[in-house]
């Protein structure tokens, strides 16, 4: 009932070279059996949905602002995202969260306009260590899930990524136990929420995602996929980790 989903978010990482594991990444899964999603920089996505061709490899944003339009330079609009040919756009990510000090109602926002413009918002979220040693880690992911989650969300439109800040980029990841009980409690805060729509949104994991844990994070209930950073940005460590799930 909730396609899994294998998204790779490139980061500031590409130029119109690396278009050639996206390729690779086609060739390995001309049929793919899963949802592949692909977030390049900016510069990269009209060129990369039109070079995917028919293939349903989906392409998205790795951030949107919450205006439609207007004097925000430097900054992009979901419709604008929408026009270059994404599908997607992730919210929320907690290197935006940290290095923008994005707040959860900005990110709701950000989430808001996704939907407005037609594209599904990936909204990101997920403790810090210190949080987790103090033991508030499902304070702050309920937290931040109630109010970056914007009303207008639906299984349909939103898709929500778990990634605890500290298992980002360090190699670190969560074990299956403590992976799990977050997924199943934002699976029970949404539906509480959303009521039986609450069922249809898709929760990734994400933070050190790779080939060599893939099988074992997917198999945790109510992980429905992943959101995947450096090991995405090479077919040869993305395939298998789209193949594992
Ligand atoms: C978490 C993840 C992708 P990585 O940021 O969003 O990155 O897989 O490199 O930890």
């Amino acid at each position: 009932m909730r396609r899994r989903l294998a998204a790779g978010n490139w980061k500031m990482n590409g130029t119109a070279a690396s278009l050639s594991e996206m390729d690779a990444l086609i060739e390995a899964h001309l049929s793919p059996s899963v949802e592949i999603l692909l977030c390049p920089p900016a510069t990269l996505i009209a060129a990369m949905a039109s070079r995917k061709g028919q293939h349903p490899l989906a392409v998205g944003g790795q951030d949107c602002h919450a205006a439609a339009s207007g004097a925000h330079t430097g900054d992009l609009s979901a419709q604008q995202f929408k026009d270059a040919g994404a599908t997607f756009v992730l919210v929320g990510h907690s290197e935006r969260r940290t290095d923008h000090r994005e707040t959860d109602d900005v990110v709701a926002g950000k989430a808001r306009a996704a939907h407005a413009a037609g594209l599904v918002a990936v909204i990101c979220l997920g403790e810090t260590l210190a949080e987790r040693e103090a033991g508030q880690t499902l304070d702050v992911v309920g937290r931040q899930l109630d109010n970056s989650v914007p009303d207008g969300a639906t299984g349909l439109n939103t898709v929500v990524a778990y990634e605890p800040v500290w298992a980002i980029g360090t190699g670190l990841t969560p074990t299956s136990e403590q992976i799990g009980e977050v997924h199943e409690f934002m699976r029970s805060r949404l539906s509480a929420r959303f009521g039986a729509d609450g069922a249809y949104f898709r929760l990734l994991y994400g933070g050190s995602v790779k080939p060599s844990n893939a099988t074992e994070i997917f198999a945790i209930p109510d992980v429905d996929g992943a959101l995947v950073g450096g090991a995405s940005l090479k077919a040869a460590d993305f395939s298998p980790i789209v193949t594992a799930l």
